[in-house]
């Protein structure tokens, strides 16, 4: 039997994600490589590392990788064109955004932008490539949405009252991906998210600011954890189990809207006493409003207090999902419970403090020589540069790099030295550093870091179970390093 257009598109399995760099994006891309898919994400240029949720997934171009990165902006119209273009995806996961509810009250322009028109913008270049009815579009809907809710628990169909302009930004999304999907049959659909937590959570998100300060109280780093309001009430679910709703969303032929929750809500009070009791200490509750505290019961320190900069202008103080729908069309169930999840991020942090640099058994191999003792020599030669060049290691013939089309510029400046004789004769100003120290600091430094773990906590590496080690540095990537060094030693 033949296949139709719209099979044998997706039977391709060609993602492409955006937000790939975020908690979700993620899970999401370790879920779909599972799954035999190439997944394509779209990240930001950023002057510091903000690839490391996804690093362990990395192939050098090179090696037929299943995961390919490309830069890119969900505010740049023609970016995600080409990108579209280029990669004819079977399904789109829009996960990008500015995704902090108080930070948007301070940017809510920006957040308009990249979380409400960002969605436009690419359910229009899907249409603008012509794949209007093939492409399938996820979009990362909020129960944000419901906000000052009108009813409880909070389904498909109750009404929503947004409260931040994160929320309305969202609530615009929302409806375009309603609207494309009734005005031109596209296979859009929103899934309407309650909280969704892990040890990859963003730090400045309550659950994860919480669990990061427990585990630093307890190795004696941090003597008070600083919160806002905690009695609000939220649906906290694990991100892992939520990834996997997405993906069935977009396998349905019909596209339709749906709820992701628990089905259970908690505050965030009860959150910082579960943390704490995960490390043996009971909170206990003193004072009101303002002046409530939260205090070890053993030893009367004081480990929370409240901060009224955490406040938010307006607050959205209970959500509770109703996930029947999913649950019925889908099949779809969290696995994780609470306390288990509360559980994994504290024992995560825990590790991954323990970890972060300076308290490495490695470091002292990364101290900078006196006299350079590695140096790679390139059969390459500058005037005739093409792609077949390569640099080997002349001491043990190993092939240290390869130059490559695809860094290639369009176009390329000329190679001019300057000339610093002007700011030598008018205020004598002049480089410390030559070349040669220049590179030696800046390759042991690199190397220093790598094994001191500064990327460990979050070189995140898929195991079999369910990880409490998420945040240590890979064995094979330690022991890659371990040769380096002996390398460096012996050369
Ligand atoms: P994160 O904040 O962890 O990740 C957001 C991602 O969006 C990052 O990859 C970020 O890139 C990227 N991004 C930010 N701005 C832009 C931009 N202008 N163009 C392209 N990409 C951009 O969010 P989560 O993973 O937690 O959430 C994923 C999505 O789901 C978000 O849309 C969020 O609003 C929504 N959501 C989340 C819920 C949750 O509980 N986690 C619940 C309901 C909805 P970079 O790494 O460079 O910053
Ligand atoms: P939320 O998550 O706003 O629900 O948005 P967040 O963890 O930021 O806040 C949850 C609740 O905790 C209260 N809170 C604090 N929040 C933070 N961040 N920091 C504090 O110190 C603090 N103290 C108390 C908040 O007031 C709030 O009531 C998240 C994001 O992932 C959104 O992108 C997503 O759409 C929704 O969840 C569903």
């Amino acid at each position: 039997m033949m296949m139709s257009d719209d099979a044998a598109f997706q039977a391709r399995k060609v993602a492409l994600i955006t937000g790939i760099t975020g908690q979700d994006g993620s899970y999401l891309t370790e879920l779909l490589l599972s799954k035999g898919y190439t997944v394509h994400g779209i990240i930001r240029r950023s002057s510091s590392f903000n690839t490391g949720r996804i690093s362990h997934l990395y192939v050098d171009g090179h090696e037929n990788p299943k995961m390919i990165l490309h830069y890119g902006d969900l505010t740049d119209t023609t970016n995600l064109v080409s990108i579209i273009a280029k990669i004819r995806p079977s399904e789109v996961y829009n996960l990008g955004a500015q995704s902090h509810v108080k930070v948007s009250f301070d940017m809510s322009e920006y957040t308009a932008d990249v979380d409400g028109t960002g969605a436009l913008r690419l359910l229009d270049a899907i249409r603008t490539v012509g794949l209007t009815h093939l492409t399938r579009f996820y979009q990362a809907s909020t129960s944000e949405l419901y906000g000052k809710v009108v009813e409880t628990p909070q389904s498909e169909k109750t009404p929503f009252y947004p409260r931040s302009p994160y929320g309305v930004a969202k609530l615009y999304a929302y409806w375009i991906v309603v609207n494309y999907r009734e005005s031109y049959g596209m296979k859009a659909c929103n899934g309407i998210l309650f909280n969704h937590e892990s040890p990859r959570r963003g730090e400045t998100f309550v659950t994860r600011k919480i669990t990061q300060a427990v585990a630093n109280i307890h190795l004696g780093r941090q003597k008070c954890l600083y919160l806002g309001n905690i009695n609000a009430q939220r649906d906290w679910g694990h991100a892992r189990d939520y990834v996997e709703g997405m993906w069935r969303m977009l396998q349905q032929e019909e596209p339709e809207d749906y709820v992701l929750a628990t089905g259970e809500t908690h505050t965030v009070r009860k959150f910082v006493e579960k943390a704490f009791r995960t490390l043996g200490v009971e909170i206990k509750w003193q004072g009101e409003a303002e002046e409530e505290a939260g205090v070890d019961a053993a030893t009367g320190e004081t480990r929370v207090r409240i901060d009224k900069q955490y406040y938010r202008p307006a607050e959205v103080e209970l959500l509770l999902g109703d996930p029947s729908k999913a649950r019925k069309n889908l099949g779809w169930e969290r696995k994780v419970d609470f306390d288990s999840l509360v559980k994994e991020m504290v024992l995560g942090d825990l590790a991954a403090e323990r970890a972060k640099p300076g308290t490495g058994s490695l470091n002292h191999m990364c101290q900078p020589r006196q006299t350079p003792t590695y140096v790679d020599q390139t059969s390459a030669d500058d005037a005739n540069i093409s792609p077949s060049k390569v640099g080997l290691n002349a001491a043990i013939g190993a092939t240290r790099f390869t130059m490559d089309q695809p860094y290639y510029r369009p176009a390329e400046g000329d190679l001019l030295p300057g000339s610093a004789g002007k700011a030598y004769k008018n205020f004598e100003w002049e480089r410390k550093l030559e070349f040669k120290s220049l590179t030696k600091d800046l390759a042991l430094a690199g190397l220093a870091g790598e094994i001191a773990g500064t990327r460990s906590e979050n070189d995140y590496q898929p195991r079999q179970t369910t990880d409490f080690g998420d945040h240590v540095l890979r064995d094979d990537k330690r022991a890659h390093l371990i040769s380096s060094v002996d390398e460096v030693k012996s050369s």
